[in-house]
């Protein structure tokens, strides 16, 4: 037989939401009396929007005609697409050709670590989306566990704490590495601001290494003055490449679409531009997104599909208010629980001083019957803190909340 890969056998645990699932499965048929309700998993619940249902039932009536059927497009997307993406969720700072489009965040972030390989370091926000660290060990740019660590070998993590307003030391970042950052962040909910993002620039370049910048959740942002991406700041073009996701904007966890922009300025060591090894990368193993997601990301984008897309995001964003509000309740704050996020982002991050992530997920499932995410399974400064996600119906949100206010900590 063929041996395993080693580089997965590294893996020292599941994957974190697998885990959340089993853990609520196993309690459900303990008790299936318990109604449920999940603030867990950062998984859209509210239907798409009229104006992109129109989009996809659309291109779904073309595919269905001789003369507007299509086969394979191209595998880095609808030009209308890219073109769309550049005018309006970039105001041009970057340009078409160096948008391409792909069926979600998470996909491009592991053939990202496939591009790089595994001869690079790796640096991390602590706690961090568990694909970065996870995908690294995968592609071999990352060791075990050695014994007694919390991290992985190989690893640089950068915790993100209550002390230092959730961003990192940068002189931590290791040299020739991807530096993985994350804004608005999962878990925290932090917003990194101009300045903090003009001095990760600067660490970056100064360590030649690369920023992924994640920025998933930037439709959550409200505050004008917070950056909507990496590319707002000087030099970046130089030094990073920037994932992003229709998931969270318009509701496609799962219609499926996504874009990264890798700038033409960002080169390897020996000069080649990223670009180019990126383009050959996904015309190799990629087969282009869906056209009928295409089309529903297009309709996104006119007048009515931004308005949507704002309606949408503001409803999640009045559920995290509503967890905020009952996590500052009198219970927790009796008990020391310390509530951040969810104002510019859809998570609120609390700790509960002195307490385990898996114990209070465990004593919050078995009274609230409510699912939330552990933060220890996020990385090690993640410990004795708890995600919430506001994606959830609100009636169901509200009655999470009033059964949180009766928790006794
Ligand atoms: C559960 C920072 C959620 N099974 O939908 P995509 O692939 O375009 O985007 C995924 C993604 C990318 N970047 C960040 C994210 O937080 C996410 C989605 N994260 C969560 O609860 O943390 C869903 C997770 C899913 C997964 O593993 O991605």
């Amino acid at each position: 037989m063929l041996n395993r890969n080693k580089n997965i056998a590294n893996l020292a645990s599941g994957y974190l939401f697998p885990e959340v699932a089993k853990r609520r499965r196993l309690y459900a048929a303990a008790h299936p009396e318990a109604n449920i309700i999940s603030l867990g998993i950062g998984n859209t619940t509210e239907p798409l929007t009229p104006h992109i249902v129109e989009g996809l039932k659309a291109e779904v009536v073309r595919l269905g005609t001789p003369e507007g059927y299509s086969g394979y497009g191209d595998e880095t997307g609808l030009t209308a697409l890219r073109a769309k993406i550049s005018e309006v969720l970039y105001k041009g700072i970057v340009s078409l050709e160096e948008v391409f489009i792909s069926d979600g965040a998470k996909c491009d972030i592991g053939r990202l670590q496939y591009l790089f390989g595994s001869d690079v370091s790796v640096a991390v926000q602590d706690p961090a989306y568990p694909v970065y660290v996870d995908g690294s060990v995968m592609v071999g740019a990352a060791g075990s566990v050695p014994a007694g660590a919390t991290g992985y070998k190989g690893i640089t993590y950068m915790p993100c704490t209550t002390e230092n307003g959730f961003f990192p030391n940068l002189s931590a970042i290791p040299r020739n590495s991807l530096v993985y950052f994350c804004s608005p962040n999962n878990p925290t909910g932090a917003v990194a601001t101009r300045d903090q993002l003009a001095s990760l620039v600067k660490a970056v370049r100064a360590k030649d290494s690369v920023i992924l910048y994640d920025s998933a959740y930037a439709s959550y942002i409200r505050d004008p003055e917070l950056p909507l991406s990496i590319f707002e700041i000087e030099g970046a073009r130089e030094c990073a490449i920037e994932i992003s996701s229709f998931s969270k904007p318009i509701g496609f966890t799962g219609v499926r679409l996504g874009w990264t922009v890798v700038p033409k300025e960002l080169a390897f060591a020996d000069g080649t531009p990223v670009i180019t090894d990126w383009t050959r990368l996904m015309t190799t193993i990629f087969n282009g997104a869906s056209n009928i997601a295409q089309a529903g990301g297009l309709a996104s984008l006119d007048e009515q599909g931004i308005r949507e897309t704002r309606e949408l995001t503001d409803y999640y964003l009045e559920n995290a208010k509503l967890i905020r509000n009952a996590l500052n309740g009198e219970n927790f704050r009796k008990a020391g629980v310390e509530v951040y996020g969810g104002d510019n982002a859809p998570y609120v991050w609390t700790r509960f001083p002195g307490r385990k992530s898996w114990e209070i997920f465990d004593l919050i499932l078995d009274t609230c019957h409510v699912v939330c995410t552990p933060g220890a399974g996020f990385g090690p400064a993640g410990e004795s803190f708890i995600r919430f996600s506001s994606f959830g119906h609100r009636s169901q949100v509200e009655e999470a909340c009033r059964r949180l206010s009766k928790l006794v900590l």
